[in-house]
């Protein structure tokens, strides 16, 4: 009886495919545009968990990349240290968590994860298949039965300055504003004293990160700093907002070991013409 039971757990095992969306540059004329994808490899993905999914317990993701003729992709490029990033965040934004799936070979990553509520995530895979400029992107939704929290309204920060774990973080931008470059600058202090930080470590292979969401899920930036040079106490990104609107940014350092994640709110307005 034991036996059955366990094969109809693992026929339970959802398999789910999606395609990977492909987004085009809406003008070739800026080659400066180094948050826009280029020459991406079109890949599809097949999500695998158990069937049911309960808040706070580890919960095995394994992550099949194929190509477009449904083969599964060998070989991937090590970015920024890793061969896949993987992004998790509730529908609200306001949970946000950046794995690496572990690559099994055969195109398959696993990873496991904890959730921590009731709800529904979208997790977002970044692999470049080997061979391929940028990286390409595939999202899938997951819900994680239980009582799903109040979600939190996005509501655009007031003053662009925040405290995480001692340090003191503003975010600047020097023309924030849709569909066209805008400059991105992450300014670190000690929240004590005030003093600019300047023994940023390198994460992952940069001195930082930074991921920024579309408040109806639909955008997706994983930017690098443009500065390859020093250590602090400021870290500038190329930031290109595809769509006017609200997006919620989070910014990732490494400072004395540890990984700093500084959210923002940002209310992009709309090219003027
Ligand atoms: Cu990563």
């Amino acid at each position: 009886m034991k036996s059955v039971k366990l094969i109809s757990i693992l026929l339970a095992i959802t398999l789910l495919t999606s395609c990977n969306p492909i987004r085009v540059p809406k003008s070739t004329m800026d080659h400066q545009m180094s948050s826009m994808p280029q020459n991406v490899i079109p890949t599809k993905s097949e999500w695998k968990t158990p069937e049911t999914l309960k808040p706070n317990k580890r919960i095995p993701i394994s992550i099949l990349i194929r190509d477009k003729s449904n083969k599964p992709i060998q070989a991937f490029e090590t970015v920024h240290t890793k061969k896949m990033h993987l992004i998790i965040v509730s529908k609200d934004l306001s949970y946000f968590s950046h794995l690496h799936p572990i690559y099994k070979g055969n195109g398959e990553f696993d990873i496991s994860t904890a959730f921590p509520a009731g709800g529904d995530y979208q997790l977002i895979a970044e692999v470049t298949p080997k061979g391929g400029g940028d990286n390409s992107v595939e999202k899938h939704w997951l819900h994680i039965d239980g009582p799903i929290p109040k979600s939190k309204p996005l509501i655009p920060d007031q003053k662009l300055t925040t405290m995480v774990d001692g340090l003191k973080i503003t975010l600047s931008f020097d023309h924030l504003m849709a569909e066209m470059n805008s400059n991105m600058t992450f300014m670190i202090r000690d929240a004590k004293t005030n003093k600019p930080i300047k023994n940023l470590q390198p994460y992952l292979g940069a001195l930082g990160h930074a991921v920024a969401i579309k408040d109806d899920l639909h955008e997706y930036l994983h930017i690098h700093p443009m500065t390859t040079k020093g250590n602090g106490p400021k870290v500038t990104f190329m930031t290109y907002f595809p769509q006017k609107g609200i997006y919620k940014i989070w910014g990732q350092f490494q400072y004395q070991g540890r990984i700093i994640v500084a959210p923002f709110i940002v209310d992009v307005p709309k090219m003027n013409m």
